[in-house]
């Protein structure tokens, strides 16, 4: 009988290692919340990370009521004693997806607000660098991985009143490239993810809560979903071993860059 349970925890435990492990910041909303799920639903052992801890406990259940697994982890990726402080007792990660970032404001330089301007720049660059640090050099140690960096079509078209976010995402975009190249011998593949126009809360942050003109964004558009980009992930992810994407550019069919977007009258 003790056996019998004993044998039970082992299975479970062993099942629960056995999985790969896929580490998602930014999990709380977005583009996150909808990868998290997706993830899940494909098998991976999901440890999902953000500031909001309630967001993320929802997210759990969700992801443990559909019988998946996830574990959950708060905290800030602008700080790099907490990111060093949750993230280095991970035994293993298989697949990092840096996605939490921000744009804040949308604004000519001249008039622009440097706090918005630091928030830019300590997430999307510096959060993402201090992240993939500590998981790069686990999988550098267990000799493979993948990383996924969501990148932007502003990663490499630069816009008016967009320099500080543009100038952010072409800091990726070029990180993507540098990385890849950094752990090519080490077996680790690199995947930038650009997309164009996603309906998330990302307005709403960009324009500090104004809903009314956030949701103007999105107006006469067919944009993409969290799930869109979701779908490209989890098809990268199972690629065989011999193959990566490096740069996949994602948009609404009613978008053809950062300049041209068709709307519904
Ligand atoms: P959301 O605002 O819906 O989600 C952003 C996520 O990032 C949230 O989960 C938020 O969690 C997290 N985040 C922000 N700041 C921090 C921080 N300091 N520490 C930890 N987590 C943080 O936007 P999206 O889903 O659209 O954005 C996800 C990514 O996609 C971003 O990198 C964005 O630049 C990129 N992107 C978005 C596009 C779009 O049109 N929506 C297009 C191209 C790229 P919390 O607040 O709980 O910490
Ligand atoms: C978000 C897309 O066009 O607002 O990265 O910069 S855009």
């Amino acid at each position: 009988m003790q056996s019998k349970a004993i044998f039970r925890i082992f299975a479970r435990y062993n099942s629960s290692f056995m999985k790969k492990q896929l580490l998602i910041t930014g999990a709380t909303s977005g583009i996150g919340r909808a990868t998290a799920l997706r993830m899940a639903r494909e098998g991976y052992a999901v440890t999902a990370t953000g500031r909001r801890a309630d967001r993320l406990e929802t997210l759990a259940q969700e992801i443990a009521a559909a019988g998946g697994e996830c574990t959950t982890l708060v905290f800030d990726v602008r700080d790099a004693e907490q990111v060093r402080r949750f993230l280095e007792p991970i035994e293993r990660i298989d697949i990092l997806v840096n996605n939490a970032g921000l744009a804040a404001g949308l604004e000519h330089i001249d008039r622009g607000d440097p706090h918005d301007w630091d928030a830019m720049i300590d997430t999307n660059v510096k959060g993402l660098l201090y992240v993939t640090r500590i998981v790069a050099a686990k999988m550098v140690a267990a000799g493979g991985g993948h990383i996924f960096n969501i990148g932007s079509i502003a990663g490499t078209e630069p816009y008016e009143n967009g320099a500080v976010y543009c100038a952010s995402k072409h800091a990726v975009h070029a990180l993507s490239q540098a990385m890849r190249a950094d752990l090519l011998a080490d077996g680790i593949k690199v995947t930038e993810i650009r997309p164009g126009m996603v309906e998330t809360e990302f307005s709403q942050v960009r324009f500090h809560g104004d809903r009314e003109r956030a949701a103007k964004v999105y107006q006469g558009v067919e944009p993409l979903r969290g799930e869109d980009i979701a779908e490209a992930i989890a098809w990268a992810a199972q690629l065989p071993a011999h193959m990566n994407v490096n740069d996949m550019v994602l948009m609404p069919a009613q978008q053809a860059g950062a300049y041209y977007t068709h709307r519904n009258r």
